[in-house]
Parts: C-alpha cells; sequence; structure tokens
C-alpha cells in the first residue's frame, strides 16, 4: 500500500519514515475512527501477522525508594504510596522467576529497577542476571533509570538485548510530570543505548491529563529518531493512590485506542505494547487495540508493583479472540541462531526486530 509523504514523495506504509510533521501526525490521530482504525490494521498487517501477539514477563528486582519525583509512580521516594521498599533481589531468585516466566509462555524477561541510575556496585549483579536469564532462552531486557557510556558498554558486553527507557509523554506537558530529570536526558540515555547496538524499547504513558496534542507529540518524537524503537509499550495510567496523579480523571478509552493506531502507522515495523492498565480495560477495548496494531503485552499477575490481569484471564481473552502467542522456536529451545528460516510468524516484510526472538539479525 502507497500513501503521499507531505513532502509529496510516493511511500510504502511499511517503510520507515523518519519525517513525520506534528501536522500530519495530529491530522491522522483526528480522522474519524474507522478510517483511522482501517488504515493502522492495514499497516499493521503489510508487516505482522495480525493474529499473533508476544508476550513478555516483567520482574522488579529492585523496588521502591527511587530518587526521582515521577508523578505516576508507585516507587518514588517523593511520594507516599505505602510500598515497602527493598534491596536489589539475588541473582538467583530473579532466575528462578524468569523460568516461572518461561514455562508460562513468555519470551521476553523485562527487569526493572527503582534507581535514578544504577551504581557501580550493582552492575555485578545486573549483568549476572542478564547472562543467566539469556542462558534460558528468552530475551532479556532491563530498565534501570539513566545510563554512562561504561554502564551501556557492560550490558551490551553482557549481551543485552533491550533497554526500556520511556519518554513518558510530550516534551512540553514532561516538566509537569517529572522535575528531578530532563526529557532532553531521557533522549541523551536513549541514543547512547542504540549505539552501543542493544535494541531500543521506549514509550510512555497515557492518561495523566495531557492533551491529544501531547500523546500525537510524543509519538512523533520516537518516530523520528534515527531509528524507530523495536519495541513500544504505551501504557494507560494505573492512578496510584499517594501520587500526585492519583486523582487525574479517566481517559477515554477510544483516545488510547487512537493512540495505538498513531503508534502503529508511525512505526509500522515496532512491536506495539498494549502495555500498564489492562486490568482496567474491557475485552472489547483491548480487542480493539490488538486490531488497531498492538502486538505484544505484558503477561502474569504482576507489573513492577502494580496488578496485571494473569495467565487465566489472559488465556481466555486469546481465546476469544482466535489469538495465538508469538513463540520463537529457537528461543524456545534455548538454542543460537543459526539463520532466519525459523517457522515464521510474520508474513510480508521482516518487522523491525526480525523475528521477535532477538537470537536473529535484523532484517530492515
Ligand atoms: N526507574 C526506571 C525508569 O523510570 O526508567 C525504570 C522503571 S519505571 C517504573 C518504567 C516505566 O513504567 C515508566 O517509565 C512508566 O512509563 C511506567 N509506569 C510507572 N508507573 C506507572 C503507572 N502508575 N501507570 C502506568 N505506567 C507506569
Ligand atoms: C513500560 O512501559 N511499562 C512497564 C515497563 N515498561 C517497565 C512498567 C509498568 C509499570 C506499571 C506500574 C507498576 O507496576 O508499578
Ligand atoms: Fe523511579 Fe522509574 Fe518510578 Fe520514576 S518511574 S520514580 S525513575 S522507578
Amino acid at each position: 500500500m502507497l500513501t503521499r509523504t507531505p513532502a509529496g514523495s510516493l511511500n510504502d506504509v511499511s517503510t520507515p519514515r523518519h519525517d513525520w510533521t506534528r501536522d500530519e501526525a495530529r491530522a491522522i490521530y483526528e480522522q474519524p475512527f474507522n478510517d483511522l482504525l482501517f488504515r493502522a490494521h492495514s499497516v499493521h498487517r503489510a508487516t505482522f501477522d495480525p493474529n499473533r501477539v508476544q508476550m513478555s514477563r516483567l520482574l522488579s528486582i529492585k523496588t521502591g525508594g527511587c530518587a526521582e519525583d515521577c508523578g505516576y509512580c508507585s516507587q518514588s521516594a517523593h511520594h507516599n504510596s505505602g510500598l515497602k521498599a527493598s534491596k536489589l533481589m539475588e541473582v538467583e531468585r530473579v532466575l528462578a522467576e524468569a523460568r516461572k516466566a518461561k514455562a508460562g509462555g513468555a519470551t521476553r524477561y523485562c527487569m526493572g529497577a527503582a534507581w535514578r541510575e544504577p551504581k557501580a556496585r550493582d552492575m555485578e549483579a545486573v549483568v549476572a542476571m542478564v547472562e543467566g536469564v539469556k542462558a534460558l532462552g528468552m530475551e532479556t531486557c532491563m530498565t534501570l533509570g539513566m545510563l554512562s557510556d561504561g554502564d551501556v558498554a557492560r550490558l551490551a558486553h553482557a549481551g543485552l538485548d533491550y533497554y526500556n527507557h520511556n519518554i513518558d509523554t510530550s516534551e512540553r506537558y514532561y516538566s509537569e510530570i517529572i522535575t528531578t530529570r530532563s526529557f532532553a536526558e531521557r533522549i541523551d540515555t536513549l541514543s547512547r543505548v542504540r549505539e552501543a547496538g542493544i535494541k531500543v524499547c521506549s514509550g510512555g504513558i497515557v492518561g495523566m491529563g495531557e492533551e491529544a496534542i501531547d500523546r500525537v507529540d510524543m509519538l512523533v518524537t520516537l518516530a523520528n529518531l534515527d531509528e524507530h524503537p523495536e519495541s513500544v509499550p504505551i501504557n494507560m495510567l494505573i492512578p496510584i493512590e499517594g501520587t500526585p496523579l492519583a486523582g487525574v480523571g479517566k481517559l477515554d478509552p477510544l483516545e488510547f485506542v487512537r493512540t495505538i493506531a498513531l503508534a502503529r502507522i508511525m512505526m509500522p515495523r515496532s512491536y506495539v505494547r498494549l502495555s500498564a492498565g489492562r486490568t482496567e480495560m474491557s475485552d472489547e477495548m483491548q480487542a480493539m487495540c490488538f486490531f488497531a496494531g498492538a502486538n505484544s503485552i505484558f503477561v502474569g499477575e504482576t507489573l513492577l508493583t502494580a496488578d496485571n490481569p494473569g495467565e487465566v484471564k489472559d488465556a481466555a481473552l486469546f481465546k476469544r479472540l482466535g489469538i495465538q502467542p508469538e513463540v520463537c522456536e529457537a528461543a524456545a529451545n534455548g538454542e543460537a541462531a543459526s539463520g532466519d528460516d525459523h517457522g515464521h510468524h510474520h508474513h510480508g516484510e521482516a518487522a523491525a526486530n526480525g523475528c521477535g526472538c532477538g537470537t536473529h539479525a535484523r532484517q530492515s
């Protein structure tokens, strides 16, 4: 399928572009809902199997007591959410949890720490976690806050597949939500991660009291990075008692679906993750998100500190929708990569991260 860009050139919808304008993106976001969803779903089908959803599992390896003041977060030391802070988990415990996640069908294991940035003394354990989880044949993802060049080099050397670092909202709205670090610092860390050859997971939160244009601007920033993040998590704010955003009014669910659709259209080969907030979403809303191009979720009973639907509910949802979990046979067998002919689950062009298993080379 071809469309015309504002500059007038014809562009295949599944070819990544990095020259999105705010007006163009806003016009897409504001289209009649059916036009928007039809376009997003067409883009989705050009790259992905529409009936496959990738499953990631989260673990909080270090909870609470964080120095940052992110207004949405249960783990900030600046707020009073009643969450008990804990030390960095032992490597063996992390690996035991990862084994359970793999048995539950997750192909990626995401480990999160409530840090502004890692301390040098923590890196040894973090590296051991990456190596241990990789040895299980799962993809690895870490989210540890800002990274120095040295941290990035150590993580890359350990073979970390993905680094999650969200820009969270538009540059304009950012300072309303977080004051202890800047939007530019977020982008800096993302560039360091990218330069080191680690795949990027970056998205944001909607429903924080922002305007529609903030959701559009956030996605334009991500889509105009030199390379699109391979994973784009779109979180719905989970309001946490004791945080500044506890009382923000609920966002219209259709605005959330529009956000997913715009992410899919502007980042056609990325995995768009329907992330936090699913416990408050109906099956019908989630179905609409999958139709709009979401093709990844977090599985399990908990995210980092908040609830998630869990295996039984998700199995029922997938059954209702005829959705299959994405499997990567090479990863599932714990085998090393040998090629790209491994029971492929995409059709059409290769996705941004090849098969999504992290053990295969990029094909775009
Ligand atoms: N401390 C690290 C950092 O902020 O980069 C990593 C962990 S942090 C909890 C990861 C992401 O979770 C945040 O960037 C935010 O997008 C999301 N998140 C945190 N609290 C949330 C909430 N209450 N509702 C929705 N998303 C949330
Ligand atoms: C992301 O975008 N969402 C995940 C993951 N990346 C680290 C975290 C969601 C956290 C939800 C709130 C909680 O569990 O505390
Ligand atoms: Fe800390 Fe991350 Fe929570 Fe911000 S989102 S307070 S950096 S744990």
